[in-house]
């Protein structure tokens, strides 16, 4: 099932009722040129109006001949242009012919691009995609989907004209870790619905799904030895629900699936707090012998592994080792947040066996934020989560960043920073995509803020963080946790539209970034997330579409 919901619901009636709200919004803005409706923007893209291709069933796509993968991306282009020619265009391992076609080539010369990186290329004879790797055709193909109309998107097989605007792109990304992370531990969600999220990150360029695989609630995945953990410490969620976990082939077909699409999937253990799933599961962990309840509560920071136990090691090398061979991926998220229960040293030393298990198994360390007041290994890499400050009404960007929220954060930073760490931005009050965008939403928390898409989209790492330099941040990842969310519909009303700001964050040039801009785009593809059947917020600061009409 690649698809969690196979109906797309065209019509939503709170979009109709938004519309026009937006517009008068909207009134007084530019409108974007139609084939500037790109979400990222790319780092170059040159309209040629007068230059439209039209795809019909007996345009070919071309890829190199010995270019396999090329060939499977193509699969993708070709699978939504299917969706509305009467057949299916036919993809050629050759060289491209004397008529209209669509072409996927490799081109060492586009090295400086990097492997993300790509050109395309639409004229009124050809769609060309260039890339030095694989990853950047993936890429291409992309920004080209977003660029055909968004019934491509449906199944349903009423043809329509495949019109692509001519245009000029040449396109790297910013940072290379773009990512999203969804808490499969607070609520479960199945392998579909999963695939869905993926789905959606991969339209917009996300290449990492951090999956928070363990909490107080919940422990999601098999551990070889360990039945217990999925058995009991996967039987319910928050609420009280069924919970759930994956299996090992589950879980082998998820990485394969996100690889597909060039989503490289993070594991998260939380240790050694948000910890009771696993507490529940083996008496024998807990110091005193005795297996807490499981915790169905959203309550954080209670729980804590018995870290002088000798059991606690034999525990975390199983599950470190099995867990690191289950993700091809090189990194391995240890957690490492809300332990207000150990003292510092003890934590920090605990951190410290950790990287050496980590390191063992060949992958690199992630943690949260807290890891940085004692980096246990450099080339660490630390999620800094902590909220950044809100811009107040009045004061400079320079106010605000001389009003940096916490001053010892700031410290920790900076020593991480020269200890060799590299860092993940998820300033929970713009970030977190589980804050509430508006106070009189139901779901969503909202410690951290109530961030609505301006926030999240309208700022940049130098007015707050200028303790980092440029090249110590690996990327930004949108954490989706599930306190509050139950449902594919509520996880996509949290992440949408405010995910695709943090991939534009990820994706585009600083200088290419524009509010005012963005919020077109964002309307402008909403058409494409209609078709789709997302359920985004229809934030008030965006025009949106009312989707593509029927057939
Ligand atoms: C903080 S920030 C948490 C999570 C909660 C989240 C809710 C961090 C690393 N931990 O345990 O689910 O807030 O917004």
């Amino acid at each position: 099932m690649t698809h969690a919901r196979p109906l797309p619901q065209r019509r939503r009636p709170a979009a109709l009722v938004l519309a026009a709200a937006a517009a008068s919004v909207a009134a007084c803005e530019p409108e974007p040129s139609p084939v500037i409706q790109l979400l990222p923007i790319p780092a170059e893209v040159r309209p040629q109006p007068a230059d439209t291709f039209l795809i019909s069933a007996e345009t070919p796509v071309v890829v190199d001949s010995a270019d396999a993968e090329a060939e499977r991306i193509a699969g993708f282009l070709v699978d939504w242009v299917a969706n509305r020619l009467e057949e299916r265009p036919a993809i050629l391992r050759d060289e491209p012919p004397q008529g209209p076609h669509l072409r996927l080539t490799r081109d060492p010369a586009l090295d400086s691009l990097g492997e993300e990186g790509y050109t395309l290329t639409v004229d009124r004879d050809s769609v060309v995609i260039r890339s030095a790797a694989a990853a950047g055709l993936y890429y291409g193909v992309q920004t080209l989907r977003q660029l055909l109309p968004p019934a491509v998107e449906y199944t349903a097989a009423f043809p329509v004209p495949l019109t692509v605007p001519g245009i000029r792109v040449a396109d790297t990304p910013r940072y290379p870790w773009r990512g999203a992370m969804l808490d499969v531990a607070r609520h479960f969600f199945a392998p579909g619905e999963v695939k869905r999220f993926i789905d959606l990150m991969a339209l917009h360029k996300l290449n990492r799904l951090h999956l928070h695989l363990s909490d107080d609630q919940g422990w999601r995945i098999e551990v070889p030895g360990w039945p217990n953990l999925t058995t009991i410490g996967g039987s319910t969620e928050v609420g009280g629900g069924p919970g759930g976990h994956y299996t090992a082939e589950e879980y082998a077909d998820l990485i394969r699936y996100a690889a597909e699409r060039y989503v490289t999937v993070v594991p998260e253990i939380d240790m050694p707090g948000h910890i009771n799933a696993a507490l529940a599961s083996y008496p024998g962990l807990n110091c005193d012998g005795r297996a807490p309840e499981l915790y169905t509560g959203t309550e954080v920071g209670f729980s804590a592994l018995c870290t002088e136990k000798e059991i606690t090691w034999t525990f975390l090398q199983d599950v470190i080792r099995e867990v690191s061979a289950a993700n091809p991926g090189p990194w391995f998220h240890v957690g490492g947040d809300e332990v207000p229960s150990l003292p510092e040293d003890v934590y920090a030393e605990f951190m410290r066996r950790v990287a050496g298990l980590v390191r063992e198994n060949g992958k690199t360390m992630v943690a949260w934020d807290e890891v940085a007041a004692n980096l246990p290994g450099s080339g660490t890499v630390v999620q800094l989560w902590r909220p950044a400050p809100w811009h107040a009404p009045g004061e400079t960007p320079q106010d605000t960043a001389r009003r940096r929220i916490a001053s010892e954060q700031r410290s920790e930073v900076v020593g991480a920073q020269e200890a060799g760490a590299r860092f993940i931005l998820s300033p929970a009050s713009r970030f977190y995509l589980d804050m509430k965008a508006t106070p009189e939403q139901v779901l969503g928390l909202q410690w951290a803020g109530i961030p609505d898409l301006r926030d999240t989209y309208d700022w940049d790492p130098d007015t707050h963080m200028a303790v980092l330099r440029p090249e110590s941040i690996l990327g930004v990842e949108g954490p989706l946790w599930t306190e509050t969310a139950g449902t594919l519909e509520d996880l996509e009303y949290l992440a949408f539209p405010r995910l695709a700001a943090i991939a534009e964050f990820g994706w585009s040039p600083r200088e290419r970034r524009d509010w005012r801009h963005f919020r077109m785009r964002v309307g402008a593809q909403s058409a494409r997330w209609i078709a789709l059947g997302v359920n985004f917020r229809r934030s008030p600061l965006v025009p949106w579409e009312s989707g593509p009409p029927d057939p």
